[in-house]
């Protein structure tokens, strides 16, 4: 029974320390308190000065704020966990506000030689631009500039286009190191022979044309940041994965050939652990029929679906024209796969450029792609416009939203690959920044991306996991919430005396619902909340009484 004992408390543990992994920059031993009353800081260090018989040898350091009571304070990190002793003072009564200190360095512009025009992530009213109408890119990096996922896999963006410049020194392409190049066989056996450099769906080889389009829709996606040369990619470090449809104008049986490459690698390393195939977390079609409908394209349309099973979103291109796709059609971007993010175009004063589609229904967000800076042929730099430039941005950042150091997000997303991608998806919808050029009738969500608010929406997500459980508690808890993943309702059995209300938040901390719990008597209670209603994605689940909060469970909706 010990020995059980020992190792739940030892999972509890790990998962603490996950929960706030990510901050690399917590001052250690110190907490910023803000408290209801002055008096009320040493009765505070009264109260928690021992836990569980342990001295915590909690002080005040020094004031930091008078009139807000604020404080800074110290506690002995040697002997307790940090994040046990935050929660537990955070549920103190007589706190209002808990939070670690942390350190901070000045934001830093990247040294990229062309970064001064790329308005599209950073505007600084640059050529008659609008200061800020950008993606906010600068605020996003100061998190995460992309890198290995948190379980160290290497993230990868499968690039479909016509042709790519390989040999261009600001891009970072994906190269298959299990297959031998040009031996005429199959050598990591995933199905393709000499898929060494990517594939050529139309010829079934690993070579490319070398053309302007890819190599510059591959350079917003992930261009090496910070190297001094060219540009900056919205990922700094992510591999890109070349994939052809053939050069020029193609056919649509290559589109389907290529789209299975990306899957079957992708397929081939959730199967493997991560030791063969290649960890695809989107892809990125800057191509397109205009005025199509997906009735006769079914064969195209399913790949987003298939793509989405093994864990891919597909960021799409919509039409270059001015036309609603809603009523007039788009291949790709009418296709209803809900694994699939149609992308608009916006200029750098967030209008929205004069030739592009829109849907209320079918065209999910504006993102730049008027005047767009980005790497061409012969280590070559070139301002191009379209729906094209646009689309990269939206691929990069799902990149960059994996790349957080979150254990908990990453162990998710393999646990549930298909769902995860969904979450991620709702989660940069959800995150854009509402401009009057992308509403009223023009997209789903009525904005153009932003990138800082999408990367803290999975930071949301790895923080707002379940730790609290680990302060004894036995007055006022959620105990469990169940079915989780659940799709029509959810169960929620707490404990609690008090009215209590039931709270449900989203991944960016919105509240959706708030209903009244059945409280009858002491002890333990059972709610029910309605969810056939909610968007799939990841909410979490919290009760009030008076001021008190519970500790948090994180529910799945599908
Ligand atoms: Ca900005
Ligand atoms: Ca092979
Ligand atoms: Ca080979
Ligand atoms: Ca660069």
């Amino acid at each position: 029974m010990r020995k059980i004992y020992l190792i739940i408390s030892a999972l509890f543990l790990f998962t603490a320390n996950n929960a706030y992994s990510q901050e690399t920059n917590i001052v250690p031993g110190n907490l910023l308190v803000m408290v209801s009353s002055d008096s009320d800081a040493n009765q505070l260090t009264k109260e928690l000065s021992s836990i569980n018989g342990i001295n915590t040898n909690f002080k005040v350091e020094r004031i930091l704020s008078n009139s807000m009571h604020i404080y800074l304070m110290t506690f002995d990190e040697t002997a307790i966990n940090s994040t046990l002793f935050l929660k537990a003072v955070q549920k103190n009564h007589l706190v209002k506000i808990a939070q670690f200190n942390h350190t901070f360095q000045e934001r830093i512009i990247p040294n990229d030689a062309q970064f001064s025009v790329m308005w599209d992530m950073h505007n600084t009213g640059i050529s008659g631009g609008v200061v800020d109408a950008d993606i906010d890119a600068i605020e996003a990096w100061d998190i995460t500039t992309g890198g290995l996922t948190a379980d160290g896999d290497t993230i990868v963006v499968a690039v479909v286009d016509g042709g790519f410049d390989l040999a261009q020194l600001d891009l970072n392409f994906w190269k298959n190191y299990q297959e031998i190049p040009n031996n005429g066989f199959d050598d990591d056996a995933n199905g393709f022979i000499d898929d060494y450099d990517g594939w050529n769906g139309a010829t079934g080889t690993d070579n490319f044309a070398s053309a302007s389009h890819g190599t510059h829709v591959s350079g917003t996606v992930g261009a090496r940041g910070n190297n001094t040369i060219g540009v900056t990619g919205v990922n700094w470090n992510v591999k890109v994965m070349a994939i052809s449809y053939g050069s020029g104008g193609s056919f649509e049986a290559n589109v389907v050939a290529s789209y299975a490459f990306a899957m079957d690698q992708r397929r081939l390393y959730n199967q493997t652990n991560g030791t063969k195939g290649a960890f695809v977390v989107s892809t990125n079609s800057s191509f397109g029929i205009d005025l199509a409908f997906p009735s006769s394209y079914p064969l195209w349309c399913a790949m987003y679906d298939s793509l989405g099973s093994v864990g891919i979103l597909s960021a799409a291109a919509t039409a270059n024209a001015n036309y609603n796709v809603d009523t007039q059609g788009d291949i790709p971007t009418a296709c209803l796969s809900d694994w699939m993010i149609a992308v608009t175009n916006t200029t750098r004063t967030d209008a929205k450029n004069s030739s592009c589609g829109f849907g209320a229904t079918t065209i999910d967000l504006g993102a730049p792609g008027t005047q767009i800076m980005s790497t061409y042929p012969s280590n070559s730099y070139s301002s191009i416009s379209g729906t094209s430039m646009a689309t990269p941005h939206v691929a990069g950042a799902v990149a960059l939203m994996l790349s957080l150091p979150c254990p908990q997000l990453i162990s998710d997303y393999k646990a549930d690959p298909a769902g995860i991608a969904l979450m991620i998806k709702d989660s940069l919808l959800g995150a854009v920044d509402v401009i009057p050029s992308m509403s009223g009738g023009i997209t789903v969500t009525g904005g153009r991306l932003n990138l800082h608010k999408s990367v803290v929406a999975m930071q949301n997500y790895c923080t707002t996991v379940d730790i609290d459980n680990m302060i004894a508690s036995t007055e006022f808890e959620i105990q469990n919430v169940y079915p989780n993943p659940a799709t029509n309702q959810i169960n929620i059995v707490y404990n609690s005396y008090n009215v209590v209300e039931i709270s449900l938040t989203n991944v960016l901390g919105q509240e959706i619902k708030r209903i009244k719990g059945d409280t009858k008597t002491k002890g333990i209670q059972h709610s029910h909340l309605d969810i056939s209603n909610l968007n799939k994605g990841v909410y979490f689940v919290s009760i009030y009484s008076a001021n008190k909060k519970s500790n948090v469970v994180k529910v799945i909706v599908y």
